[in-house]
């Protein structure tokens, strides 16, 4: 070999096309014996901010996902280059938090060459946000979301794993690239500016007036500090209602929640998964009542505290099985409760203005005419202050009071 010019491997790894698929496949002894490459139809539904997703269904009606990774951010191209490691540290999330739930999307395999994931296929499920823009049920979901999230809280902390272990792990699972984009979109630019951020003329007084809120920004602040110098367990790291899929209604048989899409798992604080789906069934609710559906309204925003209730009790059902009792009385769980509340408001207060602000908005609010969108800007902006502000005192009452005025 030339010790000029080696052969590299390409630092740009080649994405899939819809037509090398069941080639792909073929070469995987695995995949091939889950659906036949030589019947197999391909289509790339990734409507998501990053990847590439192909769902994959045979003749015979099997199906199977894959997932790649791109070397960019999907959502902006090729001139926002994005890690491609992110496919590896979502593979070891979702074999963590599958072996602790089952309100997960199952992992089928990894190729750690081509950055590809074999996902369950979950075609028959839809995306939680989705059924709630279209006023569909959501009765049971953030429940089963708040077992989930209890569920990795416990099983990935100290309290389950011991202290070395927990160590170890949350070594194991770091992914800067990826907190950057929430330290820098969730955590940064709402408050500070940033020239991503854009909102509809109508909101732009309001966003002004909270930039120029210190309280606003040094309480957002201080969230930030929270998120980065946290690890309490391995997080999902992007827990929106379109991180999601959905299918039946609570308490019918094929009944099924589970959450997907998670590259942005980290070892961080656990309310910052709770701030993040309370934040987003704010949206639902809000935009509910401002498209006339009191009720509706009043359900959506009131699985902000049931959440709570589901989540508390889950967490204190794990509590007896920690593993050195004698080293964390009970005391410490109590404590540790209240941090996560005071964190997951303070979570919720920053999504909320991210997701009205800041890139990578939501369809609860963006798909609103202009009298919608005022409406439900200027009561997120409102929610986001409290929450931040008032974030060690506000209490559930006040904040579902606050979300339905009137
Ligand atoms: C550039 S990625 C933008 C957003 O998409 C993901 O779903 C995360 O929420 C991220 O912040
Ligand atoms: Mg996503």
């Amino acid at each position: 070999m030339n010790a000029k010019s080696p052969i590299a491997k390409s630092p740009i790894t080649k994405s899939l096309s819809t037509d090398e698929v069941p080639g792909y496949l073929a070469d995987r002894p695995v995949l091939r014996e889950l659906v036949d490459p030589a019947t197999l139809t391909v289509s790339e539904v990734g409507d998501g901010n990053l990847n590439l997703v192909f769902v994959c269904a045979d003749a015979a009606g099997r199906r199977l996902v894959l997932k790649q990774a791109l070397p960019y951010v999907r959502l902006v191209g090729p001139e926002w280059p994005m890690t491609e490691e992110r496919a590896t540290r979502e593979a070891a999330a979702l074999r963590a938090h599958g072996a602790l739930s089952d309100n997960v999307c199952r992992l089928i395999g990894f190729d750690a060459e081509r950055y590809v994931l074999a996902l369950e296929d979950l075609s028959d499920h839809e995306v939680f946000r989705g059924r709630l823009n279209a006023g569909g049920p959501h009765a049971g979901v953030p429940e089963l979301l708040a077992d989930y999230v209890a569920d990795v809280a416990f099983g990935t902390s100290f309290l389950a794993l011991g202290e070395e272990e927990f160590r170890r792990r949350a070594a194991a699972a770091v992914n800067p690239e990826l907190c950057a984009i929430t330290e820098d979109l969730i955590l940064t630019e709402p408050y500070l500016g940033a020239e991503r951020n854009s909102v509809r003329p109508s909101a732009a007084a309001a966003v002004q007036r909270l930039q120029a809120d210190r309280q606003w920004v040094d309480a957002a602040m201080a969230v930030k500090h929270r998120f980065l110098t946290t690890q309490e367990a391995l997080l999902h790291g992007d827990l929106h209602t379109g991180s999601v899929f959905v299918r039946g209604s609570a308490g019918a048989a094929d009944f099924s929640v589970k959450a997907f899409d998670a590259e942005f798992a980290c070892y961080g604080p656990v309310g910052f998964d709770v701030g993040l789906l309370w934040a987003n069934m704010l949206f639902a609710g809000v935009r509910a009542a401002v498209l006339g559906e009191p009720d509706r309204a009043r359900s959506l925003v009131e699985t902000v505290p049931q959440s709570w209730e589901r989540f508390r009790s889950r967490l204190t059902g794990h509590w007896p099985t920690r593993h050195s009792p004698a080293k964390y009385p009970d005391s410490y769980l109590t404590w540790w409760l209240g941090r996560i509340q005071r964190d997951a408001f303070g979570f919720a207060g920053c999504e909320i203005a991210r997701r009205t602000i800041g890139l990578a908005k939501v369809s609860d609010l963006e798909s609103l005419d202009d009298a919608g969108y005022a409406a439900v800007a200027e009561t997120m902006l409102r929610l986001s202050r409290l929450l931040l502000v008032e974030q060690d005192s506000v209490t559930f009452e006040q904040l579902v009071r606050a979300a339905l005025p009137g």
